[in-house]
């Protein structure tokens, strides 16, 4: 490996450590944002969890911050660093929320989330915020949504085949998301199931130049509960990268 790859040079490809070093240090400029006593969206995946570990420093160090997770997997890793937590039923807006993405796209700070499968509670957590911090390292910007990787779309068990043909209607090519043990050549492999209870189909559809447009015509598909089109629900990106972190603010609307 070159001495260019090790540390993320321009135009090679970055390593693991690389990568988690970008991403913590994108965590890390994010919470140092934090107000001392906010009520804060806890996303999820793995650069979600480098900022649990930023937030519970801040919280060794006398912070009275409160998470509201949005996964159990991040609920049981954030009570582990002992973040006091709130379920989100009992706050009637969060301060801001924290998490990562799979896709961004400048200056909009447009999104593509859900790899990690918390879509659902993921926008939930979003739209009940006041102030929606996104954490992601430079290969996450991208030019077009999608063009790259699937949406995940959050659809109900009950017929889901036929879900799958409606999102087809669409220009999709679904492909259900299956549990991880699962081998994807087994024709009776277990689904992957999502904290709410319903599958995935992660669709290819190309790149979208109109996401706003697709995002609403995905919605309105039935059988659909969530897609992972995060579309004008982002204040603030820091993105980890060469050069260290960059930070965007989504322009305001004229
Ligand atoms: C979880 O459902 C996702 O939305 C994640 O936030 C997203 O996939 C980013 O995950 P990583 O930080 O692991 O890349």
């Amino acid at each position: 490996m070159s001495d260019a790859t090790e540390r993320g040079g321009a135009g090679s490809v970055p390593s693991a450590d690389t990568l988690a070093e970008w991403k913590r240090a994108a965590a890390h400029a994010a919470v140092a944002t934090i107000p001392e006593d906010a009520i804060v969206g806890l996303g999820s995946g793995s650069t979600a969890e480098l900022m649990l570990r930023e937030l519970a420093a801040r919280v060794g160090q006398g912070s009275r911050v409160t998470g509201v997770p949005t996964s159990e997997h991040t609920g049981q890793v954030a009570a582990a660093l002992g973040i006091p937590l709130a379920d989100v039923n009992d706050v009637p807006a969060l301060t801001v929320s924290i998490d990562g993405a799979d896709e961004v796209t400048l200056p909009r700070l447009d999104l593509i989330k859900g790899r990690g499968g918390a879509l659902l509670r993921e926008k939930l957590i979003a739209a009940t915020s006041r102030f929606r911090i996104i954490i992601v390292d430079a290969t996450k910007i991208v030019v077009t949504l999608a063009s790259a990787h699937p949406i995940p779309v959050e659809v109900v068990p009950f017929g889901w085949h036929r879900t799958a043909d409606r999102l087809v209607a669409l220009g999709a090519r679904p492909a259900l998301r299956l549990a991880p043990s699962a081998l994807s050549t087994d024709p009776n492999a277990a689904p992957y199931v999502t904290d709410g209870g319903n599958y995935i189909l992660d669709c290819m559809f190309g790149p979208i130049p109109q996401p706003d447009v697709l995002a609403a015509y995905i919605k309105a598909v039935v059988g659909v509960v969530e897609h992972g089109l995060f579309i004008g629900m982002t204040e603030r990106v820091y993105v980890g990268g060469p050069a260290g972190v960059q930070m965007y603010d989504r322009p305001r609307s004229p």
